[in-house]
């Protein structure tokens, strides 16, 4: 392994080594219907403003790895139109009068090609960003994921997003089986339950990094910014012949 190309970031149980191109950002199911007020999460009688303070976090992450001409990857939970990928538990689960498939504030709750179930418009998807639609907790689930990571070479993950103890949890541990090495930067995870998303951490990096590593999205940017924008070394001209 060429270690020039390695970056070290801070991070527990130890620092995270990651080369850039191996290295994907996976940002989970940042949706209006999660985030904004009126959607499904909302409904379920949760808090949005615990996942907001996400948004600024995850917004210089994205910028600074876009800049680094790294791959990002999005993910959005959702279901077709015609419900036909969406288990009948998962439909009636929590006896709510409305629910997944029913009309909401934002169009019908977590519906591919609805309002609500897009991405927040401070993070959108730029055209060369693949956007996995996944009808599960896990981004591996029912999806091209693994395929695409392949496809690509990409071999370690930054996973960001929501809900720390429920989609992003369930994909480092979808991933963690894989043979990805993730690394979750608290900053740019949230619960709709402070106590969830603390103990959902801590899940994570215990037993040595029993699933991966959890770090801070500061760090992050200064391991990017210190890496990229270091003096390349100027090959040694060729000595000039005397004639
Ligand atoms: N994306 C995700 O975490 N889906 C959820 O339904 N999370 C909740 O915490 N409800």
């Amino acid at each position: 392994m060429n270690t020039k190309n390695i970056l070290v970031v801070e991070a527990e149980p130890y620092p995270f080594e990651f080369s850039p191109a191996t290295c994907a950002l996976l940002i989970i199911d940042m949706q209006r219907d999660f985030l904004e007020p009126g959607g499904f999460g909302e409904m379920l009688g949760n808090d949005v403003s615990q996942l907001r303070r996400t948004i600024g976090p995850n917004q210089r992450l994205l910028a600074a790895w876009r800049a680094a001409g790294l791959q990002v990857i999005h993910t959005r939970e959702g279901h077709r139109p015609d419900l036909t990928d969406l288990p009948p538990v998962k439909k009636i689960r929590g006896r709510s009068k409305t629910t997944i498939g029913d009309s909401g504030p934002m169009g019908r709750i977590l519906v591919r090609g609805e309002n609500g179930h897009d991405i927040i418009p401070e993070l959108y998807p730029l055209p060369p960003e693949p956007v996995i639609d996944k009808p599960g907790k896990g981004a591996f689930y029912a999806t091209d994921l693994h395929s695409i990571l392949q496809h690509l070479g990409i071999r370690q993950l930054i996973v960001t997003g929501v809900t720390t103890e429920v989609c992003v949890n369930t994909t480092v541990r979808e991933a963690n089986d894989r043979g990805y090495d993730c690394l979750v930067p608290a900053d740019c995870v949230g619960s709709y339950f402070p106590e969830f998303h603390d103990m959902g951490l801590k899940m994570i990096k215990a037993q040595g990094g029993i699933f991966g590593w959890v770090g801070d999205s500061a760090k992050i940017l200064t391991a990017l910014a210190f890496h990229f924008r270091r003096p390349q070394k100027l090959k040694p001209s060729k000595p000039r012949r005397t004639p």
